[in-house]
């Protein structure tokens, strides 16, 4: 044994859209629901973001066409995707999770990783905290989800499909490869439409079948893909949850000798800071509301003030330093050298949950 194993949880929403949507109106509970901008309206185009799990029995699935999810269920209710309301449901998830654990990787709006290995309740048994936090979801948002608990990512993201809806897997390391060798090879992650018959070409039709093939054939067929499924279908992933410290705020300052004295080297210097203050926000895929400007001057009288907007400020230093100058304005300043500048963005957010691409959409 030596290091402790992993514990990792991966989440995934049921039926997300749809799910949110029938909470928030009961007529939709009953009726086989499509999420898709009604085809009569869009003359046709259109894909299906996601169904319920009734609109689901007659065939509809995510990424088919609109106009063909209306052939299969003429009687179903369309209703275009509100993903302002899904990424609010989406943070309360994640509130939810943090009370379990900070380490979070969001893979969607309504899936993550979560490493559970340390959590915040100090239990042990992944499986009851799983359970817990599927409650709770339930409890506090009305909402279900579905559960996968393995050593891995790519098996409990496996797991977690394993039992739909209002599921919960647990695959033990000693059963992991029986587990994936009984498993369809479309429920492999990284197979998708393109590789699936390449895939059953090569008679590989499951996990079993992959087990069989060598490291030479994967990777002469699939390249880098099969280099990686040679090691996923032998339980092998160390990936790590990939999360990021909640950080409060970014800032960056500068002391400046000899002190700044007019206004076009002090336009020079917040440029400096923005440009840095910029590539931090973007490394770490963050954005803020806040922009907080300090200024201290040679008799070291410090003055700090504050620009909140609604909408996140734009990663853009050129941006960025028009704010910073709005504020130094709004400053009663004296009219002394400046010795010290700064600028530090607050009120941050991933930017994951802004700019997540949902490619299907026109
Ligand atoms: P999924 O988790 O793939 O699907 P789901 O939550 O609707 O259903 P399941 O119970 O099988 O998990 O995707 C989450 C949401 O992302 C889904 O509700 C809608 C959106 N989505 C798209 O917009 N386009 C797509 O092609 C897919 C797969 C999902
Ligand atoms: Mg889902």
């Amino acid at each position: 044994m030596g290091l402790e194993q992993r514990q990792i949880i991966h989440v995934d929403m049921d039926a997300f859209y749809a799910q949110v949507e029938m909470r928030d109106n009961p007529k939709l509970r009953t009726v086989p629901l499509i999420l898709a901008k009604d085809p009569l309206k869009t003359g046709g185009r259109g894909v299906v973001a996601t169904a319920n799990y009734l609109a689901r029995r007659s065939g509809v699935h995510s990424a088919m066409s609109a106009q063909e999810a209306k052939k299969l269920v003429p009687n179903a209710v369309f209703l275009t995707p509100n993903f302002e309301k899904y990424k609010q449901v989406s943070k309360a998830v994640h509130k939810i999770f943090h009370e379990y654990t900070d380490m979070i990787e969001p893979i969607a709006f309504d899936e993550a990783y979560l490493d559970v290995t340390s959590n915040k309740l100090g239990i042990h048994n992944p499986v009851v905290l799983a359970h817990r936090m599927q409650q709770e979801i339930w409890a506090k948002l009305n909402l279900t989800c579905s559960t996968g608990i393995s050593y891995n990512k790519f098996i409990a993201k496996m797991a977690s499909e394993y039992n739909k809806p209002v599921g919960v897997t647990i695959i033990h390391e000693a059963y992991a490869i029986d587990f994936l060798k009984s498993q369809p090879i479309s429920s492999f992650r990284g197979i998708g439409k393109k590789t699936l018959p390449q895939m059953q070409a090569l008679n590989i039709l499951n996990g079993s079948d992959l087990y069989d093939k060598s490291e030479e054939f994967l990777l002469q067929h699939f390249g880098k893909l099969g280099y990686n499924l040679y090691r996923r279908v032998r339980g092998i992933d160390n990936r790590p949850v990939e999360w990021q410290r909640e950080r409060k705020s970014i800032g960056k300052e500068a002391t400046f000798i000899p002190p700044l004295t007019n206004n076009g080297q002090i336009k020079k210097a917040l440029n400096k800071l923005a440009t840095e203050l910029v590539n931090v926000l973007q490394r770490e895929q963050l954005h803020g509301q806040t922009l907080v400007v300090k200024i201290r001057d040679v008799e070291f009288a410090t003055i700090t003030k504050r620009l909140t907007q609604v909408d996140f400020y734009p990663n853009k230093s050129t941006e960025l330093v028009i704010v910073a100058e709005k504020i130094l304005a709004t400053l009663a300043l004296e009219e002394r050298p400046i010795r010290l500048l700064g600028i530090t963005m607050t009120g941050l957010a991933p930017v994951t949950f802004e700019n997540i691409n949902l490619p299907l959409f026109e």
